[in-house]
């Protein structure tokens, strides 16, 4: 057979996309999924090469649309499952997808850890300010004053801000981006995955059935303004980040952070091939097994 008849072609959206997905009409999560179609169509990522993993709640059903390998683990839980996979499996691309309560309430502390340590993979925040899947609780972005069922008179505590809780946790690229604009979508994800260490993209994705009208004031078709990182700012300057990252809603959008630090996937690999080194011909397993044995 030749070479050319061996070629595979890149997937097609068609392809890729398995259940039709059972958001609720005009929901913004229907926009991340088809950018990441086009994303993986675009690098011609094959199915065994990519991995999508996610929570719970309404855009952590994100995997059991898209036609390749991937999980939808326990709520909050995302983070350290995908770690796993980066760590063991270097050379798949590791994406979590999640929403706002999954990953900074009762996933906060992972997402805190997942960043210090500088795990490779990209983890997109679907932020609707709500918990859409349980109908309509007050989340941790949720603005003060939102009327929930959990804050019947509206909300009282102060929300936190993702991008400068991703930039002091110690994320090595933090960015921000809208559902209402794909090509951005698209960019921001292209950018996160080139990136080498804990890419953190914080995507606003309407709930148009609990929080509709939420992200109006960042929409140029509803009224609002998108306007970009300015072009002169220096990605590296934490200080000038946590400016932009301040901002009042609606901000900016584009790389806000980004810098350079090993990866604990790098470094775990240097520890692994050193004590190979050191113990010639043994498999991973039997050096395991040799360190269990000096424990005893
Ligand atoms: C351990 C645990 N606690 C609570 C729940 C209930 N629960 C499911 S999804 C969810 C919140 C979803 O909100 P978010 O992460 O913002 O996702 P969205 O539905 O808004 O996309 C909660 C509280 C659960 N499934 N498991
Ligand atoms: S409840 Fe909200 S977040 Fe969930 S699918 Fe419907 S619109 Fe989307
Ligand atoms: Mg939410």
């Amino acid at each position: 057979m030749s070479t050319a008849t061996l070629e595979r072609k890149p997937l097609t959206k068609k392809e890729l996309a398995a259940d039709h997905p059972t958001w609720c009409p005009g929901c913004g999560d229907f926009s991340v999924l088809a950018l990441y179609f086009k994303l993986i169509e675009k690098r011609g990522i094959w199915h065994e090469k990519i991995t999508t993993v996610a929570g719970i709640g309404c855009s952590s059903r994100f995997p059991y649309f898209v036609q390749a390998h991937g999980a939808h683990f326990i709520h909050g839980r995302a983070l350290p499952f995908a770690s796993g996979i980066s760590l063991s499996r270097p050379d798949l691309h590791v994406c979590v997808f999640g929403g706002d309560g999954d990953a900074f309430s009762i996933g906060g502390n992972h997402f805190s850890h997942t960043a210090r340590k500088n795990i490779k993979m990209t983890y997109v925040v679907m932020d609707n300010w709500v918990y859409g899947l349980t109908k309509k609780q007050t989340s941790p972005t949720s603005p003060i004053g939102f009327k929930s069922k959990t804050d019947a008179w509206g909300a009282l505590d102060q929300p936190i801000n993702p991008i400068k809780q991703a930039i002091a946790a110690g994320a090595t690229f933090v960015a921000r981006t809208t559902h209402t604009n794909p090509n951005h979508v698209l960019q921001m994800m292209e950018a996160a995955m080139d990136h080498d260490g804990f890419s953190f993209i914080q995507c606003l994705s309407e709930c148009v059935e609990f929080y509709e009208g939420a992200f109006d004031a960042s929409n140029p078709r509803k009224g609002g303004s998108f306007n970009l990182v300015p072009p002169d700012h220096d990605v590296t300057d934490e200080g000038a980040a946590y400016k932009i990252a301040g901002e009042p809603f609606p901000g900016k959008f584009g790389i806000i952070y980004k810098s350079t630090r090993p990866t604990k996937n790098a470094n775990e690999a240097k520890i692994n091939s050193d004590a190979q080194a050191k113990m010639k011909g043994l498999k991973d397993w039997q050096i395991l097994q040799k360190n269990f044995d000096r424990l005893k």
